[in-house]
């Protein structure tokens, strides 16, 4: 490496490169001279390095520093990490379930953010904690879309009771889901009596928090006259509730009869919540007008969906199907991680777009071998 000064050139650059290639290394930043953001805070010295009964303990009495610590061994890709972060969410588990998960979605630029924030304030003046999370499984090929969120929720960061946590980045949507079901429980355990998790309205993410979530939010627009056809396929069918937002000013009246028309068309839907009707609402997260109903609607929903014990049921039934997912996933990672049973598969998925094998044998093939090369 070049000496200190300047852009560095990396070892692995070629000898002979000259001003074309791109790559430079800028030198680093000596670590003391880094804001506090990135230091732990001054005062008695940290133990050189955190034990789970740390974290754990860290966690259970609503430190956001050793939350935070521990969100991101869950989000890290190393092998340690994930141990102990396995270990943390083990022992915090106990301590979980007691916050209402609500899950909001819609498409960019609907105000899902500036609705967080609004909703996230006013609990906050009510005295509960409120935890923010994001789920953005696009964020790998987007490369962070949502990341802007934080910038923009500047008075609820402000507010003690809140935390915020962005989108965990890149992934597969596997992992992506995990990190994301994983920092919601420790957030439960650190106190948090609401957790909202946003999500884009695009690819897999309404999906993935539908899942996660006890009650989905979705908010809308009012477009240029062909609003509900331009509503994504499916996804009345995941709402809990629906919000024409910006609902203020000269669009008031216009939000007001959209609201009607959604409400005219969730007659035909099946509410996504056993014993619970999905209806239509205004509001302007701008305005705060309402905002407040927001959270009517929700402790409604709580109410009717503990006492038939749906919420119950559903939380299990939630869990059970991620376990399945990891479990499918986790076969497919150890079938394409062995060269011999991934070039087996390969093979016989020629096969089968060749038309020369059966569909299903092709199945029952490739699961004999895995049994021998994996499991004997
Ligand atoms: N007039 C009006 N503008 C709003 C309202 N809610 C959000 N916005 C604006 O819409 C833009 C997108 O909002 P944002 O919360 O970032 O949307 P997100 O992409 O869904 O998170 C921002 O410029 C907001 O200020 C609202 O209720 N009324
Ligand atoms: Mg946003």
């Amino acid at each position: 490496m070049a000496a200190n000064g300047g852009p560095l050139r990396p070892e692995w650059a070629p000898e002979d490169a000259g001003a074309e290639f791109a790559c430079r290394v800028l030198p680093g930043v000596d670590e003391s001279a880094c804001g506090e953001s990135a230091r732990p805070p001054a005062g008695p010295p940290r133990p050189a390095k955190l034990t789970v009964d740390d974290y754990v303990e860290g966690i259970l009495s609503g430190n956001r520093m050793l939350l935070s610590k521990a969100i991101t061994l869950i989000e890290s890709n190393a092998p340690k990490h994930f141990e102990t972060g396995q270990e943390i969410v083990q022992r915090i588990l106990p301590h979980t379930g007691g916050a209402i998960r609500i899950g909001i979605t819609g498409v960019p630029g609907a105000g899902k953010s500036t609705a967080i924030e609004a909703l996230g304030c006013l609990l906050c003046e009510m005295g509960k904690k409120v935890a923010v999370l994001a789920v953005d499984p696009s964020s790998s090929i987007s490369r962070g879309s949502i990341l802007g969120d934080k910038t923009r929720m500047e008075n609820l960061s402000r507010t003690p009771n809140a935390y915020i946590r962005p989108s965990p980045s890149g992934g597969t949507l596997g992992g992506v889901t995990r990190k994301s079901r994983e920092t919601l429980l420790l957030c439960e355990a650190a106190g948090y009596d609401v957790v909202v998790v946003e999500t884009v309205g695009v690819g897999q993410g309404e999906v993935t928090v539908r899942a996660m979530v006890d009650f989905f939010l979705l908010l809308v627009l009012t477009g240029a006259g062909d609003d509900l056809q331009g509503i994504k396929k499916g996804i009345l069918e995941l709402a809990d509730s629906i919000w024409v937002n910006k609902a203020d000013g000269p669009n008031r009246q216009k939000a007001l009869s959209v609201r009607a028309d959604y409400d005219q068309i969730l007659h035909y839907i099946r509410p996504a919540t056993e014993g619970w009707r999905t209806r239509a609402y205004a509001c302007s997260a701008l305005t705060g007008e309402g905002i407040g109903d927001i959270w009517r609607v929700v402790e409604e929903f709580r109410k009717t969906v503990t006492a038939s014990g749906f919420l119950r049921e559903r939380r299990r039934s939630q869990t059970l199907t991620w376990v399945r997912s990891m479990t499918t996933e986790y076969l497919q990672h150890r079938i394409s991680r062995n060269a011999e049973l991934a070039e087996w598969t390969a093979k016989i998925e020629r096969e089968v777009a060749q038309e020369s094998i059966a569909p299903t044998l092709a199945a029952r093939k490739i699961i004999e071998r895995m049994e021998e090369t994996l499991f004997r």
